[in-house]
């Protein structure tokens, strides 16, 4: 690992044109990266250039435009692949991590009956958690949660993992909580009692260095979006086996070898999965999305985050009459933390900050069920990456304590 300097991780800065954008007259200090990133210039002019230069259909064409795009598609996929540990065949592009899972949720219901379980933990985003509310309706099965102790980390010890679980699936990196969950001691569980292990990496592959291999996982999902690549692609990994065994999720184009009138036979993975015309943009985007990050380095990335939160935290902990919701231990979490400040509205804090420029994300984030289980309905939510700044944290604690003295 090359360590990069304080100054290199500002000098990055400049590559995202939006970070110097004024808001409200205001210099922007974008705080939302747990809902969606900034794109660098090198993501955008690549996708301009495949506009400009290469559009056309991929797998189908025999011109130069059609090979050069298919070319950069599947550069795309195995760089990705390579960038979690996995094989080539296992990379399905997806539109992102709702629609993996949800692609899950459908091809796996095929090999579930009646009575079997799935176990899902208290803090999962809603795309985790009402699939499998759907299939469970329909089949008659029974979802079972891991528990959050008060800490905000999951109770493992009295986990509800058993032989009649099929599948468990959990989020690596909770969006509310920030809470890093042990996904390989959980993966273990699961395995040792037969069940199949799926990840929710939405939250965790932008911020940590990821490896399929060594969580050993059947299963992990997450979008582009969220680590600086564009929107409308994502990731749905999946061991080769437990793909080749899997129902198609949509029929069409593309995913068939030789089709009949009264029958098809599928292509081989990881087409059998991506039907019709894929998001061709949004997956060369994503191949320069990778190459940029890899650039950087993931444990650099890592690495700013935990030094922006561990101060982030302390900072507002100086705040008087805030609560931080999870682990408090910058190990124990990801680059974002949700609050609140007693008895003020989420919503009208995050409109106060937005006047000075600052864009946080305020309510429920997609956690309604975790966040009644605390008693709350919402939460103010601040999350870094890595062109955030200590001075960005600054101001926007500084703006906080202006915020307060509103509602006096
Ligand atoms: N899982 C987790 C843990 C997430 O944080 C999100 C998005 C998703 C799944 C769904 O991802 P998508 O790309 O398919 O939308 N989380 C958020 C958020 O926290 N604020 O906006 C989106």
């Amino acid at each position: 690992m090359v360590a990069i300097t304080k100054n290199k991780m500002e000098k990055l800065r400049e590559d995202f044109p939006i970070l110097s954008r004024k808001i409200h007259d205001k210099q922007l200090i974008y705080l939302d990266n747990s809902a969606t990133t900034q794109k660098p210039i090198q993501v955008i002019d690549t996708i301009i250039d495949y506009y400009s230069n290469y559009n056309s259909n991929v797998h189908r064409g025999l011109h130069k435009l059609s090979e050069e795009a298919t070319l950069k598609f599947e550069e795309a996929h195995k760089k990705v692949a390579k960038f979690i540990n996995a094989d080539f065949k296992e990379v399905i592009f997806t539109k992102g991590t709702t629609e993996s899972l949800n692609l899950l949720a459908y091809s796996l219901s095929n090999q579930l009956k009646k009575g079997d379980e799935i176990v899902l933990t208290q803090m999962e985003h809603h795309s985790n958690l009402v699939p499998w509310q759907q299939i469970a309706k329909k089949l008659g099965l029974k979802l079972k949660f891991i528990k959050i102790k008060n800490d905000g980390t999951l109770d493992l010890e009295n986990n509800p993992i058993n032989k009649k679980t099929k599948i468990v699936s959990i989020t690596h990196i909770s969006n509310f909580l920030g809470t890093i969950n042990p996904v390989k001691e959980i993966g273990k569980i699961a395995h040792e009692n037969n069940a199949l292990f799926i990840v929710d990496a939405a939250q965790s592959v932008p911020h940590l260095p990821i490896d399929v291999k060594d969580i050993d996982c059947d299963f992990l999902v997450f979008s582009a979006h969220k680590m600086l690549g564009p929107t409308g692609i994502g990731i749905l990994y999946g061991k080769k086996d437990l793909l080749n065994e899997m129902q198609p999720f949509n029929y069409g184009g593309d995913m068939i070898l030789e089709v009949k009138f009264e029958d098809a036979k599928f292509n081989e993975l990881p087409w059998k999965f991506e039907a019709g015309t894929p998001n061709i943009a949004g997956a060369i985007g994503f191949g320069a999305t990778i190459d940029y990050l890899n650039k950087v380095e993931m444990n650099n990335i890592r690495e700013h985050g935990k030094e922006l939160t561990k101060y982030a935290i302390k900072k507002l902990s100086e705040v008087k009459n805030l609560e931080v919701y999870g682990p408090l231990d910058p190990e124990k979490r990801g680059s974002l933390i949700s609050f609140n400040l007693i008895n003020i509205h989420p919503h009208d804090i995050v409109s106060l900050l937005d006047d000075h420029g600052i864009a946080v994300r305020g309510g429920h984030h997609c956690a309604m069920p975790t966040m009644k289980l605390m008693g709350l309905t919402g939460s103010v939510r601040a999350s870094f990456y890595l062109y955030n700044t200590k001075e960005e944290i600054d101001y926007f604690v500084e703006t906080l304590e202006k915020v307060k003295g509103v509602f006096k």
